[in-house]
C-alpha cells in the first residue's frame, strides 16, 4: 500500500460520486467503498502488512479518506434527493379544481336512532336510564311481575327458557322489580334493551327491542300516565299526532291500557302501513299493580306507580316506513343506506 494507491482510490470514488445519477447509484458506490471487499475496507485490511512505523501515518490517511468520501456522499445524497423531489413535484401536478370523489356519510341504524330519540325525550322529562341483564331469572321476568308459575298469562309471551329458572328476558318489564328493590321512591327510570320471544313473522322477530318506563311516587294516577305518554308521543311523531288509549290486560298493571297513534304515513286517513285503520298500536302501559310494589318492598299504601313498554322495532318501522321487521336485522347495506 502506498500514497499513490490511496490517491487513485480517492479520485476514482469522488469521480463516481460526481457522476452518480440517482440515489440507487449512491448505494452502489457505498458498497464499492465500504462493503466487505470495498476499496476503503481493503485499504484498512492492508494495514497489517505495513511496518509499525508506517501504520499510524497510513491509518490517519485512511481515516481522512473515509471522512472525505462520507461527507461527499452525504452532500450528493441531499442533492439527488432534492432533484428527485423536484422532478416528482413537476410531474405530479395536483388539479385543485377537480371535483372530489365525495365522502361516504354513515348513519345510525333505525333502532339505535329510535333508542336515542326516545331516550333524549325521556331524559328531558327527568327519567334516569338503567340497564338490566338479557339473561334473566324466572323471578324477575315473571314472578315479581305478578305472573306466577303455570299461570295462563305466561302464554302471552312465548319464552326461550335456558333452564327452569333462567331465561332470555321476554320483556324489559323484568327491570322493574330489580330497580324497585334498590331505589327509594320517588324515582323515574327508563330501560331500553333487547328482548326475546319465540315469534317470527313480518311484524314479529325472535329478538326485538323494548323501552320500559317506570315512575313511582306519591299521588300519581292514570291521568299522569296519559298526559306523560301524550307529550312523549307528540314529541316523537309530531304535534298533530292523535293518540288513542284502549283498555287492555297485563298482570303487572291494574288498570292496563294499550296506546295507539295516528299513522304518521297517512295522518289517520288509512293506508297500507296502518292496514286502512288510520291508527297503529305502539305500546302497553298501566298503573303498577299494588301486589308488584309490595313484592319489591315498596309500601303500596303510600306510593303508586305507572309503567309503559314501547316496542321499539315497531316504533322504528312506523317512523321509517319499514314494512318487514326482518329488514332491521339483515344488515343489508342497500336497505340501511335508504334509512340515512
Ligand atoms: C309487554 O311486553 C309489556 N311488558 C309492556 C308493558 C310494560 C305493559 C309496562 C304495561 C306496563 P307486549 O307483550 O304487548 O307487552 O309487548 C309490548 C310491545 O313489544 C308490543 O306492542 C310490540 O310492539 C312489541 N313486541 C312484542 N313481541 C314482539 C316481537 N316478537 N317482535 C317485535 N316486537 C314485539
Amino acid at each position: 500500500m502506498n500514497n499513490e494507491q490511496l490517491e487513485n482510490i480517492k479520485v476514482e470514488l469522488l469521480d463516481d460520486i460526481k457522476n452518480a445519477k440517482s440515489l440507487k447509484d449512491l448505494v452502489g458506490i457505498k458498497v464499492n467503498a465500504f462493503g466487505k471487499s470495498g476499496s476503503i475496507s481493503s485499504l484498512s485490511k492492508g494495514m497489517r502488512d505495513l511496518s509499525p512505523e508506517d501504520r499510524p501515518k497510513f491509518g490517519a490517511m485512511i481515516n481522512e479518506l473515509k471522512t472525505i468520501i462520507e461527507e461527499t456522499l452525504k452532500s450528493k445524497e441531499i442533492e439527488l434527493e432534492n432533484a428527485e423531489l423536484k422532478a416528482k413535484l413537476e410531474h405530479e401536478q395536483i388539479d385543485i379544481t377537480e371535483p372530489s370523489k365525495g365522502i361516504e356519510v354513515g348513519a345510525l341504524h333505525p333502532i339505535a336512532d329510535v333508542i336515542d330519540r326516545l331516550t333524549d325525550i325521556c331524559v328531558d322529562m327527568g327519567f334516569s336510564v338503567v340497564e338490566g341483564p338479557e339473561i334473566e331469572s324466572d323471578y324477575y321476568n315473571f314472578e315479581a311481575m305478578n305472573i306466577p308459575k303455570n299461570h295462563p298469562s305466561r302464554d302471552m309471551q312465548d319464552t326461550f327458557f335456558i333452564t327452569d329458572e333462567i331465561l332470555l328476558r321476554s320483556q324489559t318489564s323484568a327491570v322493574q322489580a330489580r330497580e324497585m328493590e334498590v331505589r327509594k321512591p320517588p324515582f323515574k327510570i327508563i330501560c331500553p334493551g333487547k328482548t326475546y320471544r319465540n315469534d317470527s313473522d313480518a311484524t314479529h322477530s325472535p329478538v326485538f327491542h323494548q323501552l320500559e318506563g317506570l315512575v313511582v311516587d306519591e299521588n300519581i294516577s292514570m291521568a299522569d300516565l296519559k298526559s306523560m305518554l301524550t307529550i312523549l308521543m307528540r314529541r316523537l311523531y309530531g304535534d298533530d299526532t292523535k293518540i288513542r288509549f284502549r283498555p287492555s290486560f297485563f298482570p303487572f298493571t291494574e288498570p292496563s291500557i294499550e296506546v295507539d297513534v295516528s299513522c304518521p304515513s297517512c295522518h289517520g286517513k288509512g293506508c297500507n302501513v296502518c292496514k286502512g285503520t288510520g291508527m297503529l298500536e305502539l305500546l302497553g302501559a298501566g298503573v303498577v299493580n299494588p301486589k308488584v310494589l309490595e313484592m319489591s318492598g315498596i309500601d303500596s299504601k303510600k306510593y303508586r306507580g305507572f309503567a309503559f313498554g314501547f316496542g321499539l322495532d315497531r316504533t322504528a318501522m312506523i317512523l321509517d316506513g319499514i314494512n318487514n321487521i326482518r329488514n332491521l336485522y339483515r344488515n343489508d347495506i342497500r336497505f340501511l343506506e335508504q334509512m340515512k
